[in-house]
């Protein structure tokens, strides 16, 4: 869930999304404060857990674990892993963003929890580089054992690529929050992933 592609409070989008089916979520603030950021989490994070979800916090460890959150996800500039270990504890998830196969391995013997790659596809929410395509991301699944999450430009409508490239997952914003029935566009990509069994080479 991404704070500025919000056109309705967090809590509401939450609430559709766990409606549709959705289980896993990230909230992901770019431009808020920090006490935004932190009150948000804890609203979603207490939402979440009477749901049966998992609630990850992007960037910010100290807010995920202050929350009690499931997890936190790391991108390649916030802290490294083993001190994002320290203030999580052992017990908890860390997902790593990464953009090559040296970065997913390094992610895998650091101790991450999951990898997300991307971006998978062309996206605006997000400056990124060129897009990483199908074939990086089949490379990238045969390298790690860790769950992987792809990421970037996912559309019920090229999902099948993603999944079929072994990804364990997808990490959607804009094709959901900028749906007009975002929930309808969440059950539509969870009816499509059912589709695939487990791709991963755990
Ligand atoms: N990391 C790589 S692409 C991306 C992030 C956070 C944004 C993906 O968003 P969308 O809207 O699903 O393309
Ligand atoms: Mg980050």
């Amino acid at each position: 869930m991404d704070a500025d592609l919000l056109t309705i409070d967090a809590g509401t989008a939450l609430a559709v999304a766990v409606a549709a089916g959705v289980r896993l979520f990230q909230y992901r603030n770019k431009s808020g404060s920090r006490k935004e950021v932190y009150n948000v989490s804890h609203e979603l994070a207490d939402m979440v857990k009477r749901s049966g979800g998992v609630f990850i916090v992007n960037d910010h460890a100290d807010i995920a674990k202050a929350v009690d959150a499931d997890g936190v996800h790391l991108g390649q500039d916030d802290l490294p892993i083993a001190y994002g270990r320290k203030i999580m504890g052992q017990n908890k998830l860390i997902g790593i963003s990464t953009h090559s196969v040296e970065q997913a391995r390094e992610a895998e013997t650091a101790g991450a929890d999951y990898i997300g790659f991307g971006p998978l596809f062309p996206t605006t929410t997000k400056e990124t580089g060129p897009h990483q395509g199908v074939e990086r991301l089949r490379l990238l699944r045969n390298a790690v054992m860790l769950p992987v999450l792809a990421i970037g430009g996912i559309t019920p409508n090229n999902l099948a690529e993603a999944m079929q490239a072994g990804a364990d997952g997808v990490a959607v914003i804009s094709a959901v929050l900028s749906a007009p029935d975002p929930g309808a566009v969440a059950r539509d990509l969870i009816k499509r992933i059912n589709t695939f069994g487990s791709t991963s080479n755990r």
